[in-house]
């Protein structure tokens, strides 16, 4: 394929955090084998932005928070079905760090979600409501950049929403898919590429860029 990149282009690397990787509390398969390439590909792109889930202590994605129940149990709140998780990314804690440090110094954005103690927000852009904006979407409007490149954890889960999320906001959207790693519960990786594939979003490989 071959893309030239342009000015108007930005690298979205979406929560590469401590606890998504081996050794955390909602560790990702492979998490870790995906953090130099996407290091690599970010010196090419002028304009990175960096997701970072960050979440009140008892938040209500995890199951801690919820007598009775246990993690990956799905269950039904206001603002409709939510999986349980195990506490993870609790703001300001260890587990919530960015993992690199060379993202973090290239980045011109860390856009923090899921910091609303009773929403959750796999979306960079919205949450869980489906009503809540994180200004994600002016922010890129407001810069001219239209074209989006997502990596990242997971991609089933964050990186999924927020690209679905891109493309219905106009957004040219691509997800680098060798450079994401999934969760994979119930179905969840199959049900994202799909949804991926009827919102419009491509999926490519690295070496496609
Ligand atoms: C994520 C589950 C819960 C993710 C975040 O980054 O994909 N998944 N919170
Ligand atoms: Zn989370």
């Amino acid at each position: 394929m071959g893309f030239d990149l342009r000015a108007d282009d930005a690298l979205i690397v979406v929560d590469l955090q401590v606890d998504f990787l081996p050794g955390g509390s909602l560790a990702v398969n492979g998490g870790a084998e995906i953090v130099a390439p996407i290091e690599a590909l970010a010196q090419r792109f002028a304009n990175v932005l960096l997701t970072q889930d960050w979440h009140t202590p008892g938040h209500i994605s995890f199951a801690s928070a919820h007598q009775g129940r246990k993690v990956f149990e799905r269950i039904e709140l206001d603002y409709g079905p939510q999986v349980l998780w195990p506490d993870h990314c609790v703001m300001g804690t260890p587990g919530a760090r960015i993992v690199s440090e060379p993202l973090l110094e290239r980045a011109q954005l860390v856009l923090r979600k899921g910091y609303h103690h009773e929403v959750d927000s796999y979306s960079g852009f919205r949450e869980a409501d489906r009503k809540t904006h994180t200004g994600l979407a002016g922010y890129l409007r407001e810069r001219g950049l239209q074209r989006l490149f997502v990596v990242g954890l997971a991609t089933d889960f964050c990186v999924n929403w927020t690209a679905l999320d891109a493309a219905s906001n106009g957004f040219e959207t691509l997800v680098v898919e060798d450079l994401t790693r999934a969760i994979d519960t119930d179905g969840s990786l199959a049900q994202a590429y799909a949804e991926m594939d009827s919102a419009g979003v491509r999926r490519i490989g690295a070496s496609d860029i």
